[in-house]
């Protein structure tokens, strides 16, 4: 295992006791610490002052890299100007443009923008406002969810229950909301493994959607959820045709679609949702991350406009929807959206993810055939490869992968046994070459055990 004193030399000093650290191994790291002191563009700097190449742009969330100035001033001037403002009865110009912004993205300009902080909070909002629709057309019944195996929703209570992570399900029993059923996952290696973007087989998984549909009549059913790709549990991209089938099957039974694009919203395969990128229409999206570039958390749900035209019945002084977070449209948020956004489409980073997406997909594949791996997958400027479990150890293969890696310059995001790539567009053709050469070298300096 990588030496402590080796990585860090400077921590030592460091009083580490007193944070608990989200999905970490606390003990682990607490002896074996990997602290960052900054970044810039596509690069941290690490406590013992080495840079590293940022792989996963963040956790899925920095496109534009780091400390871009577009993104700096817009949230400097914010702070001197309007620092918090409430988002209950009262507003700011700003919150109501980034609506319609992303609207207009989303080639959906009449659809409504509810604003959050998180993936998580969006996908417990988009779940709300899915029941809450239901019942205000009078179809109360429609309450149970259809998530997927492997899916990651956040952490939230309507996040896990509709997830697919054992791991992040198991100790919370009687904590989550009851009536989930989960489709199967689409990884299968006998079939797809190595696959370039969407492996041929795989769409006949849609029809298990029939099957409890007619388990639970769809009356009870208010909402699919899913990510079109799912990105946290190793890049498992969708068979052709899968989720064509799945919006099919839903708009058959008036059964809400949701589409989970904390990861895919705002790029990532090329186009500005993978709604657009598969050409499916979703009555739902969840965002997050990319959003704001990560500057300031700013999630949200995109919704169609009937379904929000749905609530608003009643007297037109009570509160449609009673939901809603004390950082709703912050401000600063909002700002680092717009700049986010407006850097996104000035510099045409769609187009340039997409032009990279190619180069991403050619390097990671040159990698079959290296120690350790047992499968390659990619699409859109995101790519995973799956190593062998060490027998009796899940994710002691990748973690190691991951430790070489730092030592090659290169912060990868280790997941289980998978190791997921998701460069920042504003990097070069050479990173990505660069990146996935680093990768060769730590699997081929880690031992096979
Ligand atoms: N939905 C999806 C599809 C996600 O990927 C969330 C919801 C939750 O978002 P928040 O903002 O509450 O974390 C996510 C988050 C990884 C990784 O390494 C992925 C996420 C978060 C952290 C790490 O794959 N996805
Ligand atoms: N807990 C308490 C005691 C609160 O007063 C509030 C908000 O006012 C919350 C939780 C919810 O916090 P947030 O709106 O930041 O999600």
């Amino acid at each position: 295992m990588t030496n402590a004193s080796r990585l860090h030399p400077d921590s030592s000093d460091l009083d580490l006791r007193a944070l608990w650290m989200p999905f970490t191994h606390n003990r682990y790291f607490k002896k074996h610490p990997l602290l960052v002191t900054g970044a810039r563009g596509c690069h941290y700097t690490l406590a013992d002052g080495r840079t590293v190449f940022d792989c996963l742009s963040g956790l899925w969330c920095s496109p534009l890299g780091h400390a871009h100035p577009a993104i700096v001033s817009a949230v400097q001037r914010q702070v001197e100007n309007l620092d918090y403002s409430p988002g209950f009865q009262i507003g700011h110009a700003a919150a109501f443009t980034l609506a319609a912004k992303i609207a207009a993205l989303a080639g959906r300009p009449n659809d409504q923008v509810f604003f959050v902080n998180s993936g998580s909070e969006a996908i417990d909002s988009a779940m709300k406002i899915a029941v809450g629709y239901h019942r205000v057309k009078g179809e109360a019944t429609r309450t149970r969810f259809i998530g997927r195996e492997r899916a990651y929703h956040g952490v939230g209570l309507g996040g896990i229950s509709i997830g697919g992570i054992a791991a992040n399900r198991k100790m919370f029993g009687s904590l989550m909301v009851a009536g989930v059923d989960h489709l199967p996952h689409t990884w299968n290696p006998k079939h797809m493994a190595y696959s370039r973007g969407e492996p041929e087989w795989g769409a006949h998984l849609a029809d298990d959607l029939e099957r409890i549909v007619t388990l639970h009549d769809a009356s009870n059913i208010a909402a699919v959820v899913v990510e079109p790709m799912q990105g946290s549990s190793g890049v498992i991209v969708p068979p052709k045709g899968y989720l064509q089938r799945l919006r099919e099957i839903c708009s058959r039974h008036r059964i809400l679609l949701i589409f989970d694009e904390v990861i895919t919203g705002f790029g990532r395969l090329g186009k500005p949702f993978a709604a657009d990128y598969f050409g499916v229409v979703p009555d739902m999206i969840t965002f997050a991350k990319a959003v704001s570039n990560g500057v300031v958390p700013l999630g949200g749900v995109l919704v169609r406009e009937e379904i929000y035209q749905a609530f608003m019945t009643g007297p037109a002084h009570a509160i449609e929807f009673s939901h809603g977070y004390t950082y709703s449209g912050h401000p600063l948020a909002i700002a680092a959206g717009h700049a986010a956004l407006d850097t996104l489409a000035s510099e045409r980073l769609f187009d340039r993810a997409a032009r990279l997406a190619p180069v991403l997909e050619n390097a990671m594949h040159s990698l079959q055939g290296e120690p350790h791996v047992t499968d390659i997958r990619n699409i859109g400027l995101a790519a995973a490869l799956e190593c062998a479990p060490v027998a009796g150890q899940p994710g002691v293969a990748a973690m190691r992968v991951f430790e070489r890696a730092l030592d090659e310059g290169l912060l990868v995001r280790f997941a289980g046994d998978a190791i997921a790539v998701a460069p920042p567009f504003i990097c070069s053709e050479n990173d990505i070459v660069a990146m996935v050469e680093g990768l060769r070298r730590a699997l081929r300096a880690v031992p096979i055990v």
